[in-house]
């Protein structure tokens, strides 16, 4: 077994799990939020600066690899781990997500997908064993299935036929998995909006026993109370001493609302996309401190921040840095935004300990504002 999950204990006041998981590169705790290093980095981050705020485990994408600088000079080097000088856990998504989301021109078949290179054009085709050959070339210690993410809404029709195939795509990448001792294979339920699919899915996947699952298909678009509810619909079907993922999410209201209802991990651009557009995240809600109104303005980005930049720069100084394009401004916002998330899980892991998550959103939301944004 690659991996394995610790279940700690579980809150009592929201039945959210605290937890550990072990991997061949070391531990993390959970719930816990990956930062995303799509190409092999998290953009503008160093693997010491993501050390130094804790960072435990990241992510990256297998499609993104495959097309540059290739799975076979990723493997060359030693694997993803070497390559990117990144000892602590990796979990690469398998590319279905990415076609989909990158590329317009796409034909989807029992086969695969056949689709046009996002930047060039070309031709290109991608299959279920193709994911697992080029996970099991790059090496991270959790890697995914090759799923269909269906875009919101489709018709129950569509979803039906979908979530079938993606249990098949499943079975596939199970048989072509070849690393079964050092990577753990994660499944991956859909269903979109439909509870009886949803179910359907997690029915299906379960009864293939991998040691760990996802759920996909959720934050594409639905209304927040969707996905809540099929995040209560599914996750009581889930075994307990498997890890769960929720896949694509990091707004801070849906890390505590995701963790309540049972999720063990998270990823997300979010923190790292709108860093680089001047928006940070703090516990008053939302600052774009690209705004006039900050040029004059000293103090840092987030009063109750104990982060690098929040000890040593102003929002002054980083909006100058931004409106510049200067790239120690997108460096702070990042480091900031990646901290505050890792902070707030690990309030979150307190508070799951202390048996008062419930009493901790109640008071995040509220200093969040999350309502207005
Ligand atoms: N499938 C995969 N990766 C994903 C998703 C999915 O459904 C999502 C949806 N939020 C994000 N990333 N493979
Ligand atoms: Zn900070």
């Amino acid at each position: 077994m690659a991996i394995t999950y610790e279940l700690i204990k579980t809150c009592k006041q929201t039945g959210a799990r605290l937890g550990k998981v072990h991997t061949p590169h070391g531990s993390f705790d959970t719930p816990m939020f990956m930062p995303v290093g799509t190409l092999a980095t998290v953009k503008t981050m160093s693997p010491e600066e993501l050390i130094q705020m804790d960072a435990q485990i990241i992510l990256s994408n297998t499609y993104h690899l495959w097309l540059r600088p290739g799975e076979d000079i990723v493997k060359e080097a030693g694997g993803l781990h070497r390559f990117m000088n990144w000892d602590r856990p990796i979990l690469t998504d398998s590319g279905g997500f990415q076609v989909f989301s990158l590329s317009k021109i796409r034909d989807i078949t029992e086969e695969g997908v056949h689709f046009r290179h996002h930047l060039s054009g070309e031709k290109l085709f991608f299959s279920p064993e193709k994911a697992m050959q080029v996970q099991n070339d790059l090496g991270p210690d959790i890697m995914m299935v090759l799923d269909e993410c269906p875009p919101y809404p489709a018709t129950y029709d569509y979803m039906e036929q979908s979530i079938n195939r993606t249990t098949r795509w499943a079975e596939r990448c199970l048989q072509a998995h070849k690393r079964k001792e050092d990577q753990a294979l994660f499944g991956i339920i859909q269903g979109g909006e439909y509870e009886d699919l949803r179910k359907q899915s997690a029915k299906d996947l379960i009864s293939l026993d991998f040691p760990g699952y996802a759920i996909g298909g959720l934050s594409v678009g639905e209304p927040k109370e969707i996905m809540n509810e099929m995040l209560e619909v599914t996750t009581p079907l889930m075994p307990s001493n498997k890890p769960r993922y929720l896949m694509g999410v990091g707004s801070p209201d849906s890390l505590i609302d995701g963790a309540i209802r049972g999720i063990d991990m998270f990823d997300c651009v979010l923190p790292t996309r709108i860093a680089r557009n001047g928006t940070c995240m703090t516990s008053s809600g939302r600052l774009v401190v690209r705004n006039a109104k900050y040029a004059r303005d000293f103090s840092p980005i987030d009063q109750n921040c104990e982060c690098y930049t929040c000890q040593n720069y102003t929002r002054a100084y980083i909006r100058h840095l931004i409106n510049t394009n200067e790239i120690l401004g997108f460096r702070l916002t990042t480091y900031h935004n990646l901290y505050f998330l890792l902070k707030l899980m690990k309030q979150v892991r307190t508070a799951i300990s202390e048996d008062r998550l419930g009493d901790f959103k109640e008071v995040f939301f509220e200093q969040y504002g999350f309502n207005e944004h």
